[in-house]
């Protein structure tokens, strides 16, 4: 029997400030009648971010995407750029439309992120840099990371469109690397409907970067360097600026109904977890490992009959995409692809909807 007058419940929902705060922030946009172009409101929102995050140069852009593009344009990459293929299309798509090319390397089986003793086989003379990817914001290996692109003298971007709010060894995740490309797309902990962020350590990095958003002008709006439209609106940093307010109780949030979610499905005998350091953790996703293909889709299908959309991120695994690369094997990935469901979790799905999700987990033979 379907459960269709069940409102559906999907994977993710936006975190919404109340709509009034949003409106108070846009009204200043209407007085000054600025909506785009650097405006007070874009800066405030990189003030803000960078005060509640500890960073130091956060640059605002329009996605995760752009910020990741922005990052190789930044560096000036070209030729071969490592990295993952269990993560979503826009790691490696950033690559490619920057005409360099992904080289893919296998993950780690219980941390998801690229495994650092798989990097060096994969290194040749025209590789420029490594792009690992915080799996749903556990942390990669940084400091093993950081030891081979030191040695081979390769630059390092980090992907943390999933890791806003994360700290890793004390200090923000966003800081480590030459570059790291954050999301605040309406799916993400921290959303601005559609937005995101680079940030560097280096203060003329920051500089390009800024100039590189903004068709290639200095603070002067002469030309200067070559440049693409990469700015954030005022209307989408207004919602950064009312979503940003909340963020705490967002991740409070989150953490216990991922308590719950383990508390319940712990105990079960078919379902793993991702191996993660709690300290370094926001709650982002709940991704959970059935032990086949066929488990994952008769689990599926009984939550979809129920109303329920859990989504198989990363499904397929990149290296299996034609429109990438050449075919090459990558079990762990492959297997990773095979066996994840990302469950429901957000700001407004109730406890109850988390007890009944994981009744119809457990019981999906009956
Ligand atoms: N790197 C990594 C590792 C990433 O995961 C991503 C993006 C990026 C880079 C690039 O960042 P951005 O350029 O996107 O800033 C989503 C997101 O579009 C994407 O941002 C995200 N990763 C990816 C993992 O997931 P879909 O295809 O799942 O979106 P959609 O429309 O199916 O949404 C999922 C569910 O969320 C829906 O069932 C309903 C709900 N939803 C969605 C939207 C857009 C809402 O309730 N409201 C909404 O406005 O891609």
């Amino acid at each position: 029997m379907q459960d269709l007058n069940r409102k559906p419940i999907y994977v993710t929902q936006p975190s919404l400030p109340p709509l009034s705060e949003y409106v108070t922030i846009l009204e200043g946009a209407w007085e000054r009648g600025i909506l785009t172009h650097n405006g007070p409101l874009v800066q405030q929102l990189e003030k803000d971010l960078n005060s509640y995050l500890n960073t130091k140069n956060l640059a605002a852009v329009t996605s995760g995407t752009i910020a990741l593009q922005l990052a190789i344009r930044a560096l000036n990459l070209e030729g071969e750029i490592i990295t993952t293929p269990f993560t979503w299309i826009a790691t490696a798509s950033a690559i490619m439309w920057e005409k360099c090319k992904p080289v893919f390397v296998d993950v780690q089986p219980d941390t998801f992120n690229i495994d650092p003793k798989k990097i060096e086989e994969k290194i040749t003379d025209r590789t420029s840099a490594i792009l690992p990817v915080h799996v749903f914001s556990n942390p990669c290996d940084i400091e093993a990371i950081q030891k081979i692109a030191d040695k081979h003298a390769l630059k390092v971007i980090y992907d943390a469109a999933h890791a806003m709010c994360v700290n890793y060894k004390g200090k923000s995740i966003l800081e480590y690397g030459d570059i790291t490309a954050t999301s605040f797309h309406a799916t993400k902990i921290f959303q601005s409907g559609e937005g995101g962020a680079c940030i560097t350590k280096d203060n003329e990095l920051y500089k390009r970067i800024r100039r590189l958003r903004f068709f290639g002008h200095d603070e002067q709006k002469e030309i200067v360097d070559e440049g693409m439209n990469g700015k954030m609106t005022e209307i989408h940093a207004a919602l950064g600026l009312a979503s940003l307010k909340w963020i705490d109780d967002v991740l409070r949030d989150r953490r216990e109904k991922y308590e719950l979610y383990m508390s319940l499905l712990g105990k079960s005998d078919f379902i793993q977890f991702q191996n993660f350091q709690a300290d370094s953790y926001n709650y982002s996703y709940l991704p959970v490992l059935f032990e086949d293909e066929n488990q994952v889709i008769a689990v599926s299908n009984k939550l979809n009959k129920h109303n329920i959309y859990p989504r198989r991120y990363f499904r397929p695994a990149l290296n299996t995409v034609k429109a990438i690369a050449g075919y090459e094997s990558f079990p762990v990935a492959e297997d990773l692809a095979s066996k994840i469901l990302c469950l429901p979790l957000f700001y407004t799905l109730k406890k109850e909807d988390i007890e009944y999700i994981c009744d119809l987990i457990i019981n999906y033979k009956k």
